[in-house]
């Protein structure tokens, strides 16, 4: 699908999204106005380091557990002379339950759309100085305007995908599309299933699987998502975010929750698996760049942010960790590369999209959330 059409899905989604009482979306702003006789948006290498005499020695990103290839890194302490040094959560709840519990030390977090919201809403997010981010003009503004930061103040988009499964064609043959294949498991993948470590992707997906939106406040659809779960934990192997790839590729599961990106490289290792987006839906999210009010190098981390945007550097990270870029310039320069750009997996077509929903923050309703991750007993 063009780049147009991608658009357009976004636009539709954020429609739907609207129509189903979720925080109405502010319209997507406008892209950036081109003369005719202005030149094609640079690659932006003029603007990598900013002014060096403000950097930082070392910068602290707070991030999703391998979700920045190492040469970006490398980069940016050879180009800018700032290394960076890179911590990990693997939710969204972690990542707000440390910085909650007085964590100070990060420049650069990484929170999902819902997220944002609830950390705008607590004031955590500092605000970005688009003077210090010129890369922005790279992002397809089809990513910009989102419902959880209307005007782009406190984030900018990093990477987006989807949450679907994905199975062993070899241990598993025949075809599987639906989450009745994850929540009521065929014998020969009962005990050889994983789930994401993640409670509003495990309850949605069991939420959605019921045909009941993901982010309900209804205590009865809940009820009745927390027997499903229940129902299935005998058969899970375990629920985890971060080893599920390595769980495919060895054989130790034949069928995992899994994100987009995560399943593209268990595909590379292992082309037996596949990736569903199953006929009910699932979530479709973006992750997104921002700085804590707490943080100690906001300059630097606005000159890190804005180099992540860079198109050549934007298409390193893309190509490394095969989720979808927001960055429209390196999609135009084919800076990534094609065989993921056409992969449905990673950018999905229309129609599959309208099937997706965006987790929204369900507010006080998140108790009801908290207390069946509990009672599913996940260890932290
Ligand atoms: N391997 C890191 C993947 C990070 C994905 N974040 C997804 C959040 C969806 N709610």
């Amino acid at each position: 699908m063009g780049i147009a059409g991608r658009g357009f899905c976004l636009l539709v989604l954020m429609a739907i999204l609207a129509a189903c009482g979720a925080p109405a979306a502010s319209p997507t702003p406008a892209p950036p106005s081109v003369s005719p006789t202005a030149p094609a948006p640079s690659t932006g290498l003029e603007d990598s380091c900013g002014d060096r005499s403000k950097l930082s020695k070392e910068l602290y990103l707070f991030n999703w557990p391998d979700y920045i290839a190492q040469e970006v890194l490398d980069r940016f302490e050879r180009e800018c002379g700032v290394k960076v040094i890179v911590d990990t959560y693997d939710s969204n709840e972690t990542l707000l339950a440390k910085l909650q519990a007085g964590a100070t030390g990060y420049d650069v977090i990484v929170p999902s759309d819902y997220m944002v919201s609830i950390m705008i809403k607590e004031g955590m997010l500092a605000e970005l100085d688009k003077n210090n981010l010129p890369n922005l003009k790279h992002i397809d503004p089809a990513h910009l305007g989102l419902y959880f930061d209307p005007e782009n103040k406190y984030t900018v988009p990093y990477m987006w995908g989807t949450s679907g499964f994905m199975y062993d064609t070899a241990a598993i043959p025949r075809e599987l599309k639906s989450w009745k294949d994850v929540f009521e498991p065929a014998p020969d993948v009962q005990g050889k299933i994983s789930m994401l470590k993640d409670e509003r992707e495990v309850i949605g997906a069991a939420l959605k699987y019921l045909g009941f939106s993901m982010n309900t406040t209804n205590p009865d659809e809940l009820q009745k998502a927390k027997e499903v779960l229940l129902r299935q934990k005998p058969y899970v192997k375990a629920y985890t975010s971060d080893t599920n790839r390595d769980l495919l590729v060895a054989g130790e599961v034949v069928l995992a929750h899994i994100w987009t990106g995560d399943a593209i490289r268990a595909r590379d290792a292992k082309p037996s698996l596949k990736y569903v987006i199953p006929e009910e839906g699932c979530t479709i999210w973006q992750d997104n760049l921002a700085i804590p009010k707490t943080a100690r190098n906001k300059y630097t981390a606005e000159v890190f942010i804005n180099f992540l945007m860079r198109p050549d550097i934007a298409a390193i990270n893309a190509n490394t960790i095969k989720y979808g870029s927001p960055n429209r310039t390196a999609i135009q320069q084919r800076l990534i590369d094609p065989a993921l750009l056409n992969d449905p997996g990673i950018y999905p077509p229309e129609e599959l999209k309208r099937r997706m929903e965006w987790l929204i923050d369900v507010g006080e309703a998140i108790e009801l959330y908290d207390r069946i991750w509990t009672e599913l007993g996940v260890e932290q």
